[in-house]
């Protein structure tokens, strides 16, 4: 089930054991009303799946104003049937904020923790709470077994809903109330080889700025266009989620370790439609466990209990941790491969330059994806 999705993304945001299910709530989603649905249904397909290797401890962090209840089967999910499900954690638990959109407390909170250590298989997630489930608060989880491989890489990323209408549906406080990722869209790592797509409507552009903070300064004095607002894929809408996914789209083999990327339309770089993307060297998926190593056992034990993460791109709350973590993470890691290389004199594939964590992102919406039974 794992390699159906689009795209796979090496990086560190997970600190190997825990994850953190962005935007436990309702309101987190595309901003306009989408066509068919009520107006405050902003996510029909649910959350984006996620996949972890067992050991890695979910946490859900929320207001007081959801819950997680965990439902027996896909079918029970679907349906929003809470007959057959379990309560987890109630209102109290998410860390007790107030208001969804003060993402600082949010971010603060400790949150619910979901352990996946012996549950290996299929687990379904959703809030029980007036009609969150079928707006979309429901999250598949797969628990992968200890041994059980790595997942192959995709060679391209889709970058999720180019576009500054995803995101935090509700206005955030000290934030215009167009801006619905104040951070961003969150950060993609690549892997050497792989490129990235963007498929877009003629609402939008790319650019391509030359340091980070030409990119959250939005400045376009010295950036260079990448793509018109037709070579997106030509679409006339946004909201057309159908002609977006068939179009060809703009395809982005990035040529420098780092690029910042952003949409030079109206005021779409100021609201969100920012990219940091970084590029790894390719890892080898079967790392072993060094014996007789003790010291880095511990340590091989966290890259073997790493995280595959799918998860939506529109989580604004945790873009700005995600960014800061996975920076600090993604050196840490450089420099644990140089050690480890150099200390264990082997080549890449030969054990020692084992990644910390493998996240696999898809912030894409699912078209096939069953639909709400109620909106
Ligand atoms: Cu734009």
């Amino acid at each position: 089930m794992a390699l159906r999705l689009p795209w796979v993304l090496l990086a560190a945001a997970a600190s190997a054991y825990r994850l953190e299910v962005p935007f436990w709530t309702d309101d987190a989603g595309f901003c306009e009303p989408l066509p068919g649905l009520a107006p405050h249904n902003h996510r029909p397909s649910g959350l984006t799946p996620l996949t972890v290797f067992e050991g890695t401890t979910l946490v859900f962090k929320y207001s007081r104003y959801h819950d997680v209840w965990e439902h027996a089967t896909a079918e029970s999910l679907a349906a929003c049937d809470f007959d057959t499900a379990t309560m987890l954690a109630d209102t109290s638990q998410g860390g007790g904020c107030t208001n969804d959109a003060n993402l600082s407390c949010i971010r603060a909170a400790s949150g619910f923790e979901w352990h996946s250590m012996d549950k290996v298989g299929q687990h379904f997630f959703s809030c029980s709470v007036h009609d969150h489930c079928p707006n979309g608060q429901r999250l598949e989880v797969t628990v992968l077994a200890k041994t059980a491989p790595v997942p192959t890489h995709p060679m391209q990323v889709v970058v999720p809903q180019w576009t500054d209408d995803a995101g935090y549906c509700k206005p955030i406080p000290g934030l215009a109330p167009t801006v619905h990722r104040p951070s961003g869209l969150r950060p993609i790592t690549l892997l050497t080889g792989q490129s990235l797509l963007f498929r877009y409507s003629q609402h939008h552009d790319v650019w391509a700025h030359p340091t980070l903070e030409a990119l959250q300064n939005c400045d376009y004095d010295s950036a260079v266009q990448l793509a018109g607002r037709s070579d997106g894929g030509g679409c006339a809408d946004d909201l057309d989620q159908a002609c977006l996914a068939a179009s060809d789209g703009f395809a982005l083999t990035p040529t420098q370790d780092e690029m910042y990327l952003s949409c030079g339309v109206h005021d779409h770089c100021q609201n969100g439609q920012r990219l940091v993307v970084t590029v790894l060297p390719a890892p080898c998926p079967h790392d072993e466990m060094t014996d007789g190593d003790g010291a880095a056992d511990a340590d091989e034990q966290q890259r073997r209990n790493s995280a595959i993460l799918m998860i939506e791109g529109l989580a604004a709350a945790n873009a700005v941790l995600l960014m800061l973590v996975s920076g600090v993470l993604v050196l840490l890691c450089c420099v644990l491969r140089a050690v480890r290389s150099t200390h264990l004199g082997q080549a890449r594939h030969g054990g020692g330059g084992a990644i910390p964590s493998f996240n696999r992102l898809d912030f894409e919406m699912q078209p096939g994806a069953p639909k709400p039974e109620a909106v």
